[in-house]
């Protein structure tokens, strides 16, 4: 490290593996087909194995899941289907035991439209809940068309007949959008984070919040946000100065970890979030490499062309380079809101499926920024892909298929691309054993389970010492012990590889070269330098011969 930069500052959150669990699907102890608080707690010894630092759970309040909890009713209270607040009290002892942190999913962009807050507000136009909430009135005329996501005709406006009047919701019509302009609003939602926070959670992951701030009162799209209304949606005028005044009212009380769900965040803006010195959050994730190979994001249809593995590596390379001395960055290759990693980015083939699973997992810990892995990818687990629209049950897949049934288009090609990349294809039951339904319920599941568990499950990969699950496992302690993995700089090799992405990680002293191809045939790699003659010290093959076999990974000691 030369002197003139300015040295990372060492955080637990940056060093962090973190590992997101859908709590829906992971273990259900109850028989009622849905997982639950208490199967994560029978579970705790199987997370506490896997060598994982920090865990966050999808949204666990209480919620009618019209979006499977990403719609709130009350903050500061336990899903029904979830359990209790003892379940909560117990799991997060039993985390804290074992020196794994917890991470909550925290949704203020809109609450449910069950929550107290909105049903109040919508009794009449003076409740004093009125404001909590985005409102258009009937003798306004019709309001400025907003994109909705969730919505069947993809209207984020929703006339309420009671008060004559429009609410917004960029998500379903059941999730309205909160109005941080009110200060009463933002109060409340300080002092639910100071509950959980004060119940001694370490963390929160927080939706949307790049949407919190709207552009009152509501003008018409900018011609240049005209198609891109996430990027509209994200710079609300006063975005920043909310998230500095959540800092400075509750973040920067406690020793903490906060990350943003940042869709509309790009290399040009994101460091106005996670530039510690202007105090607002520690990490954004964004959306440019799951965006990749998309032909209509908003109406999820995918490219024929597939995704391009150059654009690929060029998205992980500027994303890390930005915060080369400031900030921190996110790495992940999956989670809730999509597909498998290995259905998307490797190749589940029965043939290339682990050593391709194996491959994505030694480029995901040995890239510079905190680890976001999600549950099941340690399997290897794959894509369901439904035939049937019935199969669904998520609210995004059933509404854009109406949607683009009343419009007359075309269903097949959406059923297609939803096969790649419905939400669902990442929530199916996590496979536990080859017994009925993975070991997963002994009811009926609420979404179908993976019918290759015979295959694939965490009881067979226990046994198997070459199992992705055990790679994950060694993979893992592999970085831990390997501090250059986590500081180090990158720098970056062969970008017109159209096979091979290839990296060193270096501080101090030490070189790592990491290898991987993506592909399932026979490549190598022009990096500039001689390795041959390096050290082989891990991969997903036995040995490494300078050639590199299908779907390969391989992490050398270099000496120059
Ligand atoms: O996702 C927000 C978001 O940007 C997604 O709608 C995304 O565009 C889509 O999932 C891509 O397939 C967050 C949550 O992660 C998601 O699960 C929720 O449904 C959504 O917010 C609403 O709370
Ligand atoms: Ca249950």
């Amino acid at each position: 490290m030369n002197n003139n930069q300015k040295s990372i500052e060492r955080k637990w959150w940056k060093e962090a593996v973190v590992y997101q669990i859908y709590p829906r699907s992971f273990k259900d102890s109850n028989g009622d087909g849905i997982g639950d608080l208490r199967g994560i707690i029978e579970k705790l010894d199987y997370i506490e194995s896997l060598g994982v630092d920090v865990v966050w759970l999808n949204p666990i309040f209480s919620s009618p899941n019209d979006d499977n909890g990403y719609d709130v009713s009350d903050y500061r209270a336990i899903m029904d289907e979830f359990g209790t607040m003892a379940d909560f009290d117990e799991l997060l002892a039993g985390m804290h035991q074992r020196g794994i942190k917890l991470v909550l999913d925290l949704v203020v962009n809109h609450s449910s439209d069950e929550h107290f807050w909105f049903r109040e507000a919508k009794k009449s136009r003076d409740n004093p809940y009125r404001d909590y909430y985005h409102w258009w009135n009937e003798e306004d005329g019709k309001p400025p068309k907003r994109w909705s996501f969730f919505d069947v005709n993809g209207d984020a406006w929703k006339f309420d007949e009671t008060t004559k009047s429009y609410y917004l919701h960029i998500f379903s019509e059941k999730q309205p959008d909160l109005n941080w302009e009110n200060p009463k609003l933002r109060q409340e939602v300080y002092d639910i984070v100071k509950f959980w926070f004060d119940k001694g959670i370490d963390g929160f992951r927080m939706d949307v919040i790049t949407f919190i701030s709207k552009d009152l009162p509501f003008r018409e799209l900018p011609e240049k946000y005209q198609g891109n209304f996430v990027q509209y949606y994200a710079e609300g005028p006063h975005l920043h100065e909310y998230l500095q005044e959540f800092n400075r009212e509750v973040l920067s009380k406690y020793d903490i970890m906060t990350v943003a769900e940042g869709p509309g965040t790009t290399t040009e803006n994101v460091l106005d979030f996670v530039d510690e010195d202007r105090r607002e959050l520690n990490m954004s994730y964004h959306f440019d490499i799951s965006n990749l190979g998309h032909k209509d994001l908003a109406k999820k249809l995918m490219s024929p062309d597939g995704w391009n593995f150059l654009e690929f590596k060029e998205i992980f390379k500027k994303w890390d380079e930005v915060f080369a001395e400031k900030g921190w960055g996110t790495v992940y290759l999956g989670n809730h809101d999509f597909p498998r990693m290995v259905s998307r980015w490797g190749n589940d083939s029965p043939e290339f499926r682990e050593i391709s699973a194996k491959m994505l997992t030694t480029f995901l810990l040995t890239m510079r920024g905190t680890i976001y892995y999600y549950f099941g990818d340690e399997l290897g687990m794959t894509n369901i892909r439904f035939d049937n629209i019935a199969d669904y049950r998520d609210i995004m897949t059933i509404n854009l298929h109406k949607l683009i049934s009343s419009e007359g288009g075309d269903l097949d090609e959406f059923m297609e691309s939803q096969k790649l990349i419905a939400r669902d294809n990442g929530r199916t039951p996590f496979q536990w054993s080859d017994s009925e339904n993975a070991g997963f319920t002994s009811g009926t599941p609420w979404l179908k389970v993976n019918p290759n568990y015979p295959e694939i499950n965490a009881e067979a990969q226990e046994k198997d010492e070459n199992s992705v699950l055990n790679y994950f496992r060694k993979m893992i302690r592999f970085r831990k012990e390997n501090e250059v993995l986590i500081y180090g700089k990158t720098e970056y090799f062969d970008p017109e590889s159209e096979s091979v992405f290839a990296y060193t990680r270096g501080s101090e002293g030490r070189k790592l070269l990491i290898l991987l191809n993506f592909t399932d045939q026979i490549a190598t790699a022009n990096v500039g330098f001689d390795y041959q003659s390096a050290k082989y010290l891990f991969g997903n093959y036995e040995s490494f011969d300078g050639n590199l076999k299908p779907f390969q990974s391989v992490i050398l000691e270099i000496y120059e």
